[in-house]
């Protein structure tokens, strides 16, 4: 991919009237062609004034798997009760580490070639699947020990607002009190989170 930097403009728009259920909407631009704009992870930084309305302790299966010798998604956003999927859909050995201070775990080297059901949530056949849960909060570097060319993200937050963009850069956080927020963005395009003050 590259640590080619991108100039971006995100546009904000609160579309629905209704606050009480409204949600805040957006969508990244970039300064160039781009087919799939879904690599975006956007957040609220966190502060005093960012409300906290609890986080269902409802575990989560989120996943990133390794395909094709690359992690896919290469960058997803959850939060401090999920629990995220390994699956090594190669024929080829993979192993998954981080050396993040305060998220260090290593998954040892584990050997694809699992039968997986067409929506990948179940094996059908072969060998099992691996899991981590994610203890603190921060911006997680993922690697395979194996093939140094592998680079994923896992962000985790400890609030809800955070959002993963789809494939057309649209994105949707909670609605938020009236006022001044720090909205961050943070893609493998980027070599580091890009801010704005957004006004809402
Ligand atoms: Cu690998």
């Amino acid at each position: 991919m590259g640590n080619f930097l991108f100039v971006i403009l995100v546009i904000i728009a609160l579309v629905k009237p209704n606050l009480s259920s409204g949600k805040l909407k957006g969508k990244i631009i970039v300064d160039r062609e781009l087919s799939d704009l879904s690599s975006f992870i956007v957040w609220i930084e966190k502060g005093k004034n960012l409300p906290s309305p609890k986080i269902k302790s409802k575990n989560k299966l989120k996943s990133m798997n390794q395909k094709n010798k690359t992690f896919y998604p290469k960058i997803l956003a959850i939060n401090i009760f999920d629990t995220v999927s390994f699956k090594n859909l190669d024929p080829i050995f993979h192993n998954v580490f981080s050396l993040h201070p305060k998220n260090k775990f290593d998954l040892g080297n584990f050997k694809g070639g699992n039968k997986f059901s067409d929506d990948l949530k179940n094996i059908l056949k072969g060998d099992k699947q691996y899991y981590h849960k994610f203890k603190n909060p921060g911006k997680v570097p993922i690697y395979c020990n194996i093939h140094p060319d592998m680079y994923g993200i896992i962000y985790i937050f400890d609030h809800h607002y955070f959002s993963s963009t789809n494939f057309l850069g649209e994105f949707e956080l909670p609605s938020l009190p009236k006022g001044n927020w720090v909205l961050m963005t943070d893609s493998p395009h980027f070599q580091r989170p890009h801010k704005k003050i957004i006004n809402v």
